[in-house]
């Protein structure tokens, strides 16, 4: 018996085995979870479905959370296929890759609008029709970065959007909370996946993380699995609206001031 027995859960935003969503999957399934997976475009259909499968899972579903008609389709199959879920992970996010370096204040309006509107409104999308399949004790869980509190080099208007993403946990939070719903947010430390790698001087940050935490090293994706386990399980059925962060304790710290 696993902490999330009986229970049956979507993962949104799992691209390859080194997606942090993959490291929630795990998590998810050893504790006994049911899972459904999205992918996005035909190319990653490829990457996530043996990876879904490895997991028994039977549901496995595009989803561009981008288009509207879209979220509804995929919400409508999971009525269809489970009636109703259990838990929602939302782990995606996207920028315009020029957007992400050079000056934030150059920032434009398109650029912010991507940002924002995959990165942070599409938990809000997702959200309200994940509300109408859950029963009281249902819980949402989406992924977020210090960027959001802290002006990180090049982070940008994905700090922006991070921002956007942690107020809008707070007041789905509020609103869900009506229905015995949890919403939560990680701030996950630096760790290397396929958005991360296209990231410039990304091993340098992985440094000055590790360095300036206090456990003298990074995270890993199975261990913001793991702590995302626990919020969406019943162990967590007293935390609701909260960024709880996995990051080895880096944001509690004073930095490396010696690191440049
Ligand atoms: P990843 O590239 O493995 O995952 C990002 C996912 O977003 C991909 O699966 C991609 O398909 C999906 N995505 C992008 N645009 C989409 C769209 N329009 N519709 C649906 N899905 C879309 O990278 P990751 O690092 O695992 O990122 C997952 C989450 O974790 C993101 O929210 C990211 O901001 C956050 N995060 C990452 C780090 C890090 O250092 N890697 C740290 C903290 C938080
Ligand atoms: O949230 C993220 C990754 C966000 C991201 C990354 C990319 C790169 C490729 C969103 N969109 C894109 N679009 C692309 O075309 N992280 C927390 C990882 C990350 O990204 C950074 C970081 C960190 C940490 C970018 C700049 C500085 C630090």
């Amino acid at each position: 018996m696993g902490i999330l027995t009986g229970k049956k859960g979507l993962i949104l935003g799992v691209a390859n085995a080194k997606s942090i969503a993959w490291g929630v999957a795990q998590a998810c399934h050893e504790a006994g979870a049911e899972l459904g997976f999205s992918y996005v475009g035909d190319a990653l259909e490829k990457r996530v479905r043996p990876l879904a499968e490895s997991l028994n899972s039977t549901f496995i579903e595009p989803l561009d959370v981008s288009d509207d008609a879209q979220i509804d389709q995929f919400f409508d199959k999971v009525k269809e296929h489970w009636g109703e879920v259990d838990f929602v992970v939302h782990s995606i996010a996207f920028a315009n890759k020029d957007a992400l370096r050079g000056r934030f204040s150059d920032t434009t309006r398109d650029d912010f609008q991507l940002a924002l509107n995959i990165s942070a409104y599409s938990f809000v999308a997702v959200a309200n029709r994940a509300k109408g399949l859950m029963k009281p004790g249902g819980s949402l869980v989406t992924m977020s970065y210090l960027g959001s509190m802290r002006a990180v080099p090049n982070y940008s208007v994905m700090g922006v959007a991070k921002a956007a993403l942690e107020s809008a946990t707070r007041y789905l939070a509020a609103d869900l909370g009506e229905d015995g719903i949890r919403v939560n947010a990680i701030s996950a430390g630096p760790i290397r996946t396929l958005a991360a790698s296209a990231v410039g001087e990304f091993s340098r940050l992985m440094e000055k993380s590790a360095r300036g935490s206090m456990l003298n090293r990074n995270v890993t994706q199975r261990e913001v699995g793991n702590s995302t386990l626990y919020l969406l399980s019943d162990m967590a059925s007293g935390v609701s609206g909260e960024v709880h962060y996995v990051d080895a304790g880096f944001n509690v710290g004073a930095g490396d001031p010696g690191a440049s």
